[in-house]
């Protein structure tokens, strides 16, 4: 499914984050950068040791990246060319900032594939894995995230949600016409 927001197309599909040919791909990191399991170690077993290299030297520099920020390493062995590292939060019920942590996480990582020119980017669905997000409510803030930044920015020009099941990607499609219709 895709759909036209100002000059942004947005898809939703199934499939492998690794194996997408945007520009960038969205790595749901944790603050450490050295990698993991679910996404991360997916991204870091595609992508080689250089990506790896990189999150080692801007954890120098910065001392990792906290929850709800975003940084950028090469893609690697990956054919996208960056990878953005995000990190989601950890779900504590809802009352721990959690919303407002994961939009943050959709938004800085959007806005800093915009200052890199990036133009075409994919985002797994970040905290829903093992920071325990509930996919429903993880999707109504991703889809608002991205709504609202393509509402004011013409870059990227393609945002595509790469879900890893068929039941996600109907969460989140049906959460992006929802935040579409009443826009
Ligand atoms: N492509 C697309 N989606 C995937 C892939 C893939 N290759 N692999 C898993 N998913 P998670 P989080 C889905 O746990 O909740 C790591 O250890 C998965 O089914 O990867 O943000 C990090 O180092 C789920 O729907 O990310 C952190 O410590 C979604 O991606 C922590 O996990 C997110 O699951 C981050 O947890």
């Amino acid at each position: 499914m895709h759909s036209l927001l100002n000059q942004t197309r947005v898809e939703f599909v199934r499939g492998d984050i690794t194996r997408q040919a945007t520009e960038a791909i969205v790595n749901a990191a944790n603050s450490s950068l050295l990698g993991g399991g679910g996404v991360d170690g997916a991204i870091h077993r595609a992508g080689g040791p250089r990506i790896l290299e990189e999150c080692k030297k801007i954890r120098a520099q910065q001392g990792g990246c906290p929850t709800g920020e975003a940084v950028i390493t090469t893609g690697g062995n990956l054919p996208a060319r960056y990878v953005i590292h995000t990190v989601g939060p950890v779900w504590h019920g809802g009352s721990h900032n959690e919303s407002m942590l994961l939009r943050s996480a959709y938004y800085n990582s959007l806005r800093l594939a915009q200052e890199n020119d990036i133009n075409s980017i994919a985002f797994p669905s970040i905290s829903t894995g093992a920071y325990g997000y509930p996919v429903k409510q993880a999707a109504a803030i991703a889809v608002a995230a991205v709504l609202e930044f393509a509402d004011s920015h013409s870059q990227p020009g393609l945002i595509r949600f790469v879900l890893f099941s068929d039941q996600d990607l109907v969460v989140y499609q049906a959460a992006w016409e929802e935040a579409v219709s009443s826009f």
